[in-house]
């Protein structure tokens, strides 16, 4: 445990860690897929003194248009052993006001190509780590709302059921009840869900359908998705539903507003939101809408409202909700046609490596090196509360 008080030293620092970290993680699954892609690519000019570059650009920063240049999972009925799956499913048709959402999995894929595998703080590399592959997108139909939950939630399903992690790059937020819908019948027991938001999202319906602002109604009507393991942070504001606040009270979910967790701070926010998904629950599944952050960090989405999340306290929380392990995860209501400079759709992704990589980290998905202890870990909500260290 890092000293809080006095004089730091070396060793306090994650920094001092993570190097010698990174010493212990592997580089196979770096090499060999680097390998592969030089032979595809073929060699490059002679001038070029680094023959690790091929010819031809292959893999992450070339367009191959796959979440962080993972493979492309071109035949579905391969689906088997691998340990996360990312679809698109790009609806906006629950949408509304301003829709543009059926870009999200695009733009979150195309400027993941930013990123790698690997994290310094949290002494990851989820290229060695995990065995992740991009199915694509699923299939929506346009304008039919139902038919498309349908084809959603048998996605889902169908990652579920192999034991696969599914991460659902949305989308619009009404894609939240077909995704719970078919993670629903592989969960032996009760299902929790923690719901970033502004919005409550629990209207029956909004203008006669299962809107965007319907996906938590209908998911905790699934037997073994209840309310009273629903919790929402981050909701408030002058967009805010009363339909939705009148059926979290009939319906004794958690609502944890704003203000909460500006009270509370986020470390009593976090402990408290894990009791209330996991009680009597087997599994818990992430909603992340990205209009929970404040607007000035995510701009791109369709209903934006003033005095959200901040990203690092986003980012601490996906981190100590992943490191109790999840069911699966959905990144929603990126809309590319608002967003400036992709900030949005960038968020989105991190929000993703941020649960997938604290899982690695936690040995809740794929495999990693043993590594000792870091000094400190935010994402154990007791570790701002530092006790000198011995
Ligand atoms: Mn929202």
């Amino acid at each position: 445990m890092s000293n809080g008080g006095d004089r730091l030293r070396r060793e306090d620092l994650q920094g001092t860690w993570g190097m010698e970290a990174e010493e212990l993680l592997e580089g196979t699954k770096g090499k060999e897929r680097d390998e592969a892609r030089r032979e595809f690519g073929i060699d490059a000019a002679e001038s070029i003194r680094d023959r690790k570059i091929s010819l031809f650009a292959r893999g992450r920063r070339s367009n191959n248009g796959t979440f962080t240049g993972v493979d492309f999972l071109e035949d579905m009925r391969k689906l088997s052993s691998q340990d996360v799956i990312v679809m698109g499913a790009p609806y906006d048709g629950g949408t509304t006001f301003r829709p543009g959402t059926r870009f999200g999995p695009e733009a979150m894929r195309r400027i993941s190509g930013l990123t790698g595998g690997y994290n310094a703080g949290m002494g990851v590399d989820l290229t060695e780590s995990l065995d992740m592959v991009d199915a694509g997108n699923i299939n929506i139909i346009p304008g039919n709302l139902e038919k498309s939950f349908d084809q959603i939630a048998k996605g889902v399903a169908y990652a579920a059921e192999r034991g696969i992690f599914p991460v659902v790059l949305g989308g619009d937020h009404s894609i939240g009840y077909p995704d719970v819908r078919g993670l629903s019948p592989y969960v032996d027991g009760n299902i929790g869900i923690i719901h970033f938001d502004r919005h409550s999202d629990l209207s029956e319906y909004a203008l006669d359908e299962r809107m965007h602002g319907s996906p938590f109604f209908h998911a905790t009507n699934i037997p073994n998705a209840p309310p009273q393991n629903l919790v929402q942070i981050g909701i408030g504001g002058w967009t805010s539903s009363r339909e939705g606040m009148k059926v979290a009270r009939e319906r004794s979910a958690t609502v944890i507003t704003m203000d909460d967790v500006d009270r509370y701070g986020v470390d009593r926010i976090i402990e408290y939101a894990l009791d209330v998904a996991w009680r009597n629950a087997k599994a818990v599944w992430i909603s992340f809408d990205v209009d929970s952050v404040d607007p000035a960090f995510a701009p791109g989405t369709g209903t934006p409202v003033p005095g959200g999340l901040q990203p690092r306290e986003v980012m601490r929380m996906i981190r100590a909700f992943s490191r109790e392990g999840l069911a699966g995860m959905e990144v929603v209501e990126v809309s590319p046609p608002y967003d400036s400079s992709d900030i949005t759709a960038l968020l989105g992704v991190h929000a993703v490596l941020e649960c997938l990589g604290t899982m690695v980290k936690n040995g809740q998905l794929g495999k990693r090196p043993e590594i000792k202890e870091p000094p400190y870990d935010l994402a154990k909500p007791e570790a701002k509360r530092d006790e000198p260290r011995s």
